[in-house]
């Protein structure tokens, strides 16, 4: 039988986390992905994630509330460790805008948090040099998902709950209309409902369709370092998750966190990279942005100076970026049973189980369980195109 409640396109995590959700409401749901699973081509591979509650804007932190629930619910489902806690070091020059916000806000929303004097993050962190007028604070829950676990326990309990899972075909066409039909490369499905989180192929999926949206594809180093000596410096004992603003003059943040894919490495990379078609992201490896690495390298010198400053690894990974960094959640504006959930702007992996909610809602028309206004496509002009 090819016809179903809901067809997800996209089997990252946002688009797991979709089918999951929507075989929970005990709709029979279909999840394409357009290469063999697992895959390392999108933005869901790897071993780990940042999560958080540390975020400027209040609406985020609201949104983190819950998907630490969820993902706690997920761990007891699965029987799978998915999260440990590190804490998440925020880091900044002082009176930096963003980190006030951070802090404001979790002072605010009451979220435990401390601010680190310079002596603490000496004696906590004695491989990690700040510079005087630079500041320091911890989001205590903060750590760390174990990114390529949890895809695979939501991909296996959406199948355990009846939904299927086709890898392997490719969306060549989608039908509007009442009942949407979804052509691959070798099937026809039909459906009530359609959600779309193709991650970087948003653009290539909704052109069709007329929707051009302000999507900017990015192709992101993801750097892992070693120690100058090993064991020396302490730092990949003691060094939790960690975020810093405009360190060393960089407009980009730096981000890091210990790293489960190498043991004995560290995972650093920047918060950006240079745009890119997705199609072209391994192709180009060869060919890293040595800019970003060399950049890299000098902030790990300055205040990491126990790493070697050239990276032992560097893999790929695209981030889809929107113009104020905030999600795309929303209907296509002319085919209401059309959901699209893009543009997660190499944030979004923590708030996948969020997300995955909001958009199953959308997808059944239920009530919104979140105020979607930060979300909607009507923030950008005209992002309507004459279909193709
Ligand atoms: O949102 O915490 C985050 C993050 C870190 C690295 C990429 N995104």
């Amino acid at each position: 039988d090819t016809k179903y409640d809901c067809i997800v396109i996209g089997a990252g995590i946002q688009g797991s986390f979709t089918a999951y959700h929507l075989a929970k409401l005990r709709k029979k749901t279909l999840l394409l992905e357009q290469f063999p699973l697992p895959h390392s081509r999108g933005s869901s591979h790897g071993q780990t994630r940042i999560i958080r509650r540390a975020y400027e804007e209040h609406f985020y932190t609201h949104m983190m509330e819950e998907c630490y629930q969820l993902w706690t619910e997920l761990e007891k489902e699965s029987g799978a460790q998915l999260f440990r806690k590190t804490g998440l070091l925020v880091l900044a020059k002082a009176g930096n805008e963003e980190y006030e916000k951070v802090c404001k806000n979790m002072l605010e929303n009451q979220i435990p948090w401390e601010s680190l004097s310079p002596a603490e993050m000496k004696l906590r962190y004695p491989g990690l040099f700040l510079s005087p007028g630079e500041v320091a604070c911890c989001d205590i829950n903060g750590g760390v998902l174990f990114a390529e676990k949890a895809l695979r326990a939501l991909q296996m309990l959406f199948k355990q709950m009846g939904g299927i899972i086709r890898d392997g075909e490719k969306v060549m066409h989608i039908k509007p209309g009442p009942v949407v039909t979804v052509t691959t490369t070798s099937s026809i499905y039909q459906a009530d409902g359609l959600v779309i989180t193709a991650g970087p192929w948003a653009q290539k999926v909704l052109r069709p369709l007329g929707l051009q949206l302000p999507l900017k594809t990015l192709r992101i180093n993801v750097c892992y370092w070693r120690e100058k000596i090993p064991g020396k410096s302490g730092i990949l004992q003691s060094l939790p998750c960690f975020l810093g603003f405009n360190l060393n003059g960089e407009e980009h943040e730096v981000y890091g966190l210990p790293s489960q894919e190498y043991p004995g490495l560290i995972k650093i990379c920047f918060h950006g990279g240079n745009e890119a078609d997705p199609e072209e992201r391994d192709l180009k490896a060869q060919n890293p942005n040595i800019q970003d690495i060399e950049k890299l390298s000098s902030f790990i010198s300055r205040y990491i100076p126990g790493l070697h400053p050239k990276p032992a690894v560097v893999e790929q990974c695209m981030y889809t970026n929107t113009p104020d960094t905030n999600f795309i959640l929303d209907h296509h504006p002319l085919h209401k049973n059309i959901v699209i959930g893009a543009g997660f702007s190499g944030h979004g992996f923590k708030l996948s189980p969020v997300v995955g909610k909001i958009l199953s809602e959308l997808c059944i028309g239920e009530k919104q369980s979140y105020d979607l206004k930060p979300f909607r496509i009507s923030r950008f002009k005209t992002p309507l195109k004459a279909a193709l």
